[in-house]
């Protein structure tokens, strides 16, 4: 038997769960550039909001669209871009958003299977420490697109 108490606090946490802000963790703007043909990587970006009360991380992603994916960090070190593999994925804090996006940390699809086409979409799952794996479609942009200048700046992508 729940005493009235307990039984009111649990009423009070439903509540919240149906609120306005979404629990556990949100993925947006997922995209990527579209690659030339026997381009041996390709690049994706989005945006990770963790509305969990909790830590979180981003572990690792797999797509039918490459052999493998992996999170890269970059780097500016004497003029020139360096990649760094994230083998222990990316923090998402509690409360906090994370973007993945040109010049910083970012998806690498290595040996893309078919080039990718402006106007296609690729699919790709998400794995966390915490919440539950997510199936992520990612917007493939024309070659060129969205210098890293504008990167926060995306046309018909706002949320
Ligand atoms: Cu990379």
């Amino acid at each position: 038997m729940l005493k009235p108490v307990f039984t009111a606090a649990l009423l009070l946490l439903s509540a919240f769960a149906h609120g306005a802000t979404p629990a556990g963790v949100q993925v947006s703007n997922a995209w990527m550039r579209a690659t030339p043909p026997q381009a041996p990587t390709a690049a994706g970006y989005l945006t990770v909001i963790n509305h969990g009360a909790q830590p979180d991380r981003l572990l690792s992603i797999s797509s039918d669209a490459a052999e493998r994916v992996e999170l890269h960090s970059s780097d500016m070190q004497g003029g020139v871009m360096r990649m760094r593999k994230l083998d222990y994925g990316v923090a998402l804090p509690a409360g906090g958003t994370v973007a993945l996006a040109p010049s910083g940390t970012h998806l690498m699809f290595i040996a893309p299977r078919k080039p990718l086409v402006a106007g296609q979409v690729v699919t790709a799952t998400l794995r966390f420490a915490h919440a539950a794996p997510q199936v992520v479609q990612f917007k493939v942009m024309p070659l060129g697109a969205m210098p890293s200048s504008h990167d926060h700046d995306m046309p018909g992508m706002k949320m």
